[in-house]
């Protein structure tokens, strides 16, 4: 590969009535116009957990005691050679306002109950639980996060690995993957 580049995403998790997940909608870069996690480059210097905790404040303005709770590998061929490892932090709590930037507008979406949730629960059909907020919207996020997102909801520790081609019209198809607890 050309280069590996490490990156962070940061997800804060509050179950309750309803259990709601919070994601960033994505105004520019990379990824633009998807929800997601928070998260960014590490650079140099900084240990993937310390850029995970700045890059949440610099994208929505709050700090959380973020846990580590998963390792991604990304692939990619068809454009510039690239593989992407990302780490994966979670939280429960967080303290500060929440902040539209630049970069991310924060929304809050709801998510099943954490006992429905299992490895192979398709979370694309949401249960009817926390009406006054929408479901994940995985329509509008990277195609890998709704095999993953169960085991983030859930609370484990999981590893994965998605490789991906660029298409003609400069658009990230996934062809295959693997993810695993
Ligand atoms: P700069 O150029 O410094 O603003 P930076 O903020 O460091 O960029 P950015 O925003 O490009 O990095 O980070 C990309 C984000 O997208 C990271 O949180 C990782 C995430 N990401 C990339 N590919 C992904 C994928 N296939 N699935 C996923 N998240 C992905 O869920
Ligand atoms: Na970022
Ligand atoms: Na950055």
């Amino acid at each position: 590969y050309e280069t590996t580049r490490w990156y962070t995403n940061a997800f804060i998790i509050q179950e309750g009535s309803p259990n709601k997940l919070l994601l960033g909608y994505k105004k520019r870069g990379f990824g633009a116009h998807l929800y997601n996690g928070f998260g960014g480059k590490v650079e140099a210097g900084e240990s993937p957990a310390e850029a995970a905790a700045r890059e949440l404040k610099e994208e929505c303005g709050i700090d959380a005691p973020l846990q580590h709770c998963g390792s991604l590998l990304f692939v990619t061929r068809g454009g510039p050679e690239w593989a992407f490892q990302i780490e994966i932090y979670r939280a429960e709590e967080y303290s500060g306002t929440l902040t539209e930037t630049d970069e991310m507008r924060p929304e809050w979406f709801r998510y099943p109950n954490i006992a429905d949730v299992t490895p192979s629960t398709d979370l694309a059909v949401t249960k009817e639980n926390g009406e006054s907020l929408p479901p994940i919207p995985y329509d509008t996020m990277w195609p890998d996060d709704v095999h993953w997102m169960p085991l983030l909801l859930a609370g484990r520790h999981f590893v994965g690995r998605a490789d991906f081609e660029l298409d003609n019209e400069g658009k990230y198809k996934m062809l295959r993957w693997w993810f695993g607890v």
